[in-house]
Order: structure tokens, then sequence, then C-alpha cells
């Protein structure tokens, strides 16, 4: 895009977004001191990710001269619906949440934009055709976490013939990551006909549920290879499992997690788990940034992925130490 037509652009974005008060209803932010104001709405605190993309959310507000108005929906998408429709009668200047669930969205987004309250998609994504209804969507791509989870389990049993049974310990039902990691490792590992997923359950992202889950399926398949859980809390559940059911994680079951927090890579250095795909919760700093862009009208890209590796137990034991989560 040359020079001239960039700047006039963005001038002409500028001059809208003041005459449009596309700082939120009347573009006060909810406070009187010009400060920006955010309503973050937050699915819950299901798992170490959270907690630690909630510490970042929130310091990273603080750093930025944010005001935060935070609601933790546990889990439930009717308590999003009703903390973003909070924020909407508050006028806040941004609205940023991470949806439980990809569908469901439209009609209180709609809402949203009718009040002129810019939303940024946080952590996870929306399946609206409408694309207007929100300005941008950080986050990973859960599909490519799934491929790699996928491709070390090819790699791992290269040259070898017998069958491979796999159980799958899915995130929340709905859930983009839910649906992307299932997609993104099914599609690898079906280039190969020895690997076979014997079952497939929702952990809902939770050591507890993870744990339970876990002890069906060693009830039900008495030959099972492989865990491919998609987090560390549900892969953290099913090794309490699978050791009181006398078998060595890591050993007589490899398992595979995604996330990376503190707990699943000491797992995966102790031997436990064999492979983590990492998935950064460290959102914090790019959404604020990404919140001032968007309150002062300028454009923003409509996606905006992180930067996340993977590990194996030696890389885990090198970078347990610097790990801030
Ligand atoms: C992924 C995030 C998922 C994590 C889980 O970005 O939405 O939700 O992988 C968390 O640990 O519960």
């Amino acid at each position: 895009m040359s020079k001239t037509w960039s700047a006039a652009l963005v001038g002409a974005v500028l001059v809208a977004a003041t005459l449009t008060g596309c700082g939120g209803g009347d573009g006060a932010g909810g406070t009187d001191d010009g400060k920006i104001t955010m309503g973050f709405s937050q699915v819950g605190a299901e798992s170490g990710w959270r907690t630690a993309n909630t510490t970042s959310v929130r310091t990273a507000a603080q750093e930025a001269g944010i005001e935060l108005k935070f609601s933790d929906a546990q889990q439930k998408q009717e308590n999003q619906i009703k903390a973003i429709r909070t924020f909407v009668q508050q006028k806040v200047d941004v609205i940023a949440f991470s949806p439980v669930v990809e569908s469901g969205w439209d009609t209180v987004l709609k809402e949203a934009k009718n009040a002129k309250i810019p939303v940024i998609l946080t952590d996870r994504a929306i399946d609206s055709p409408d694309t207007s209804l929100y300005q941008t969507f950080l986050g990973s791509d859960f599909v490519l976490e799934g491929k790699k989870a996928g491709e070390w389990l090819v790699k791992e049993y290269e040259g070898k013939s017998d069958p491979v049974n796999i159980v799958e310990l899915q995130g929340t039902t709905g859930s983009a990551p839910a649906n992307d990691r299932r997609d993104g490792f099914a599609e690898v590992i079906k280039a190969d006909p020895k690997f076979k997923v014997v079952a497939s359950q929702t952990g809902e992202f939770t050591r507890a549920k993870g744990k339970e889950v876990m002890e069906a399926f060693l009830k039900a398949h008495a030959d099972i290879d492989v865990l491919y859980a998609h987090n560390d809390d549900m892969g953290l559940g099913a090794i309490e499992a699978i050791e009181a059911a006398g078998k060595k994680p890591g050993v007589d079951i490899k398992i595979i997690t995604v996330d990376a927090v503190r707990d699943g890579m000491q797992a995966l250095a102790d031997g436990k788990i064999n492979f983590i795909v990492e998935c950064s919760p460290l959102l914090g700093p790019q959404l604020m940034d990404l919140a001032k862009k968007v309150v002062a009208g300028e454009s923003v890209p409509k996606r905006v992925l992180t930067e996340e590796t993977v590990f194996t137990s030696e890389q885990a034991k090198a970078a347990l130490p610097e790990r801030k989560y």
C-alpha cells in the first residue's frame, strides 16, 4: 500500500473513530479520567494455563494503565454473555474475551457493535461468519498444535507396523482448542492406518475430569499405547489413573499433551509425559497493545498469532528453571 494512501486511510479511520465515538458509548470509557476501560470476560479457572493467562492479562492491564473490569465465567457461556451485556451498559471503551465455545455469540456481539464498543477475541475464536463483530483474534493456531502432536507420534513409531491404540482426552466440548487440536492431530495420523483412536472423550480441560475419564478408558481398553490429551492438566490427571492401574506413564502408555505449564513440564522432565506442544498463555501485553490501537481507531490485523514451540523431556529439563508459568 503506497505511503500517501495509507496515511490518508489512517487519517480517515481516526476521524471516523472520533465522530462515531468508536471508543465505546459516549467515549468516556466508563471512567471520567480518560483512562481506557476494558471489560474482560475470562473462561474460568479450570487449568494452570488459564490461571497463567489471567495473571498475564491482569499484570499487563496494570502496566498499560488500562482499567480492567474482569469477569470469571466459570466455563459457562451464559455468564460470558451476561458479562458482555454488563460491559456494554457500563460503556467500556473495549471488550475482550476468550469464548468458552465457538458458537452462539452473534446476538450479544451485535449489541456491542451497535453500542460502538470494539471487541477483541483473545485465546479462543468464534465460528460466526460475521467477522465485523470483532476487531481481531489474538491466539494460537490450535490446528497446528494438533498437527505438531501428530507429527511427533508419527516419528516416534516410524518403521514400526504393529497397531498403535490411542485414547484422546478432548478439551471443553465445542471449544476452538478442542475442535482444532482434535482435527489437526487426526489429519496427521490418518496417513498411517496403524494409528487408531480407540476412544475419545472430553475431560473438560481439568485434572479431575481427565483422571476420571482415563480410569474409564483403562477399564474399557487393556491395550492402550498412547494418550493424547488436549492440555497438560488432563494429562496430569490421567497419569494418576495410569499409576493407580499399575502402569508406568511415559513408558507403558506414551503421553502427548498441549500447553507446557510448569507442572506439565515437570512431568515431562520426569519422563511421565513424552512430548508437550506449547500453547502460550502470556497474551496480556499483546492484548493491551491491540486494545490501545483499537480504541484509538487504528487499524489492526484481523488475526494475531502467538509464538510457541514444542518440548521433549531433555528440552523441558533445560527450560524449567526459566519457566514463567
Ligand atoms: C488454549 C486454551 C486452553 C488451554 C487449556 O488457548 O484456551 O484452555 O489449552 C485451557 O489448558 O483450559
